[in-house]
């Protein structure tokens, strides 16, 4: 096997024998292979005359089924890998194709005499620039995919960007310049941008505007069932289906701005949220002695423990775990989760207290007459965009002691499950606003977005770039690096990004983020204080 897409992979490297994360060498070797085939069956859509939806659904799909963390179950990845086969046998026509467009057999010794050749390994791509960006560019394309899912199973889509996904899968089997692969890499950016707002107004729509909420962190007497992930239709389904059972439900992790939604706060039985970012959670599972549902990444490999209570379903799967499959009208039955948490005890209590979220990008417009006068009367000076992702290791400690050192005069914009480095440092408010401000989930770094491009009409500059706001982002994974993506493609300029570059830029390929966006790592929290907020 060979992994580079993860911000935690061997060494800032990549893994070769088994994952950080968990991932088997096989796991990992079939998820290569299934992507490569996903690029392949992209080339013969592109090909053919009309682009079915079964195409679209399934490289999507696959995509999402390899981002970090999500999926570990071989036996999932063997399945995705016998349906794209068969749904290329039957587009498949009398063309010119690829090699991977042209595979057809389902014969698992054949797939492992392929996978040992090495020739669908990322590292088959000899020219180390290339590989990055396209690399770069698939990495987006798994973030992308997991956005567009969310929306398509709450009936939204973007035909543009569903298009460009199979356009772009197909693009990547080819041979490429690097301009080329630049170009693309921003296309890529541009759709993702396109994929976070049609999640936006999905969930929006569906759930209405996310407003100022406090959040419980604390427990009730009740067995509970604990939610995690990103799927708010699954978290909606579960909730009413367990409403009158006298089982509360808790959400975890990247879950937790389902509290911030109007339709879910009618539910009694909603509590708040349980424990911090998804890498505490070997932990907090345990703790929580009720059953768990992982709606998307991010699993952590569980423990015996609890093993047998933790859920998954969509594209996420973890070997002897249950996985919780959907209907043809996208129904899932949760009975069985709540049948198991009414047997259980009541989640032990490891936090008291609430936490206060809800800042998308509606509830900031109706806070903004008040935002713009703090800043024009000087008591906010700058806006650091935090947004992100957290991750295991002990150099993320930079990040809460960056937001404990920042002046009282700025206000941290968040997203994603970076915050749990600092929203519960209790760092005030300014005026009445609040000095840490969650969108939501890592997609909604789409209202940080908006909420800055209204700044530039207020304050009647030229671009983002004019504005008293910086950006120090954390990434761990895939859709981290498609708002990285969206971000570049709106021009933003001067992003840091840590803990660490990714290993999968090559030299050039920083030097070229380097020269044209001004992007860098982070150093130390006295220096980059001084760069980000004191110059
Ligand atoms: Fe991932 Fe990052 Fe959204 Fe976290 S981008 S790691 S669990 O912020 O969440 O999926
Ligand atoms: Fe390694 Fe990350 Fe890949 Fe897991 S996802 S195998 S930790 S690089």
């Amino acid at each position: 096997m060979f992994c580079f897409q993860c911000q935690e992979t061997f060494k800032n490297s990549g893994c070769i024998n088994n994952g950080v994360c968990g991932k088997t060498s096989e796991v990992a070797n079939l998820q290569d292979f299934l992507i490569w085939i996903s690029k392949g069956l992209s080339e013969i859509a592109v090909k053919g005359k009309d682009k079915e939806s079964e195409v679209v659904d399934g490289v999507i799909l696959n995509l999402f089924t390899t981002i970090t963390n999500a999926n570990f179950d071989n036996t999932a990845i063997k399945e995705r890998i016998v349906k794209t086969v068969e749904l290329m046998n039957s587009l498949r026509e009398d063309k010119d194709y690829s090699e991977a467009a042209r595979w057809s057999s389902v014969d698992f010794s054949e797939i492992s005499e392929k996978i040992n050749s090495q020739e669908v390994s990322i590292l088959s791509e000899k020219n180390e620039d290339i590989r990055s960006l396209k690399e770069l560019i698939t990495y987006g394309l798994k973030g992308m995919a997991a956005y567009t899912r969310h929306a398509k199973v709450l009936g939204y889509e973007s035909e543009r960007v569903n298009n460009f996904i199979i356009k772009a899968m197909a693009e990547l089997l080819k041979e490429k310049t690097i301009d080329e692969l630049i170009s693309l890499t921003l296309e890529t950016g541009s759709m993702g941008y396109e994929a976070m707002a049609t999640l936006d107004s999905a969930n929006t729509k569906t759930y209405g505007n996310p407003e100022i909420s406090e959040v419980n962190i604390g427990t009730r007497k009740n067995p509970g069932i604990l939610v995690s992930g990103h799927d708010l239709k699954d978290f909606e389904m579960l909730l009413e289906q367990a409403k009158d059972s006298g089982v509360d439900i808790y959400t975890h992790s990247e879950m937790l701005p389902a509290n911030y939604y109007p339709k879910f706060k009618k539910y009694e039985n909603f509590v708040g949220n349980y424990g911090n970012a998804w890498w505490k959670q070997r932990d907090e599972f345990e703790a929580f002695n009720g059953p768990i549902l992982m709606t998307t990444n991010c699993i952590v490999p569980p423990k015996n423990s609890y093993k047998d209570k933790l859920f998954t379903t969509g594209a996420a799967g973890y070997p002897g775990c249950e996985y919780i499959e959907e209907d043809k009208d996208g129904y899932k039955d949760f009975s069985k989760i709540i049948e198991m948490a009414k047997k259980c005890d009541a989640p032990e209590e490891i936090e008291k207290g609430s936490i206060v979220g809800g800042f998308a990008h509606s509830q900031v417009m109706e806070l903004a007459d008040k935002v713009i006068e703090n800043v024009k009367n000087g008591d906010i000076k700058k806006f650091i965009v935090m947004a992100g992702c957290d991750g295991r290791m002990s150099d993320r400690n930079y990040y809460t002691e960056f937001a404990k050192k920042l002046p009282d005069s700025t206000i941290i914009l968040t997203a994603g499950c970076a915050k749990y480095r600092y929203n519960k440092l209790n760092l005030g408010d300014i005026n009445g606003i609040p000095r840490v401000l969650d969108a939501g989930q890592c997609n909604d770094s789409y209202s940080l977005i908006q909420i800055a491009l209204a700044l530039v009409d207020a304050f009647g500059v030229e671009s983002v770039n004019d504005l008293p706001i910086v950006y120090n982002i954390a990434w761990y994974e895939q859709k981290a690096v498609i708002v990285l993506l969206a971000l570049l493609s709106l021009g933003v300029k001067n992003i840091h990004l840590g803990p660490t570059l990714p290993a999968f830029l090559s030299a050039n390929v920083v030097k070229v983020l380097v020269d044209n966006f001004g992007i860098s790592g982070i150093t130390n929290v006295e220096d980059d204080l001084k760069t980000l907020v004191m110059k």
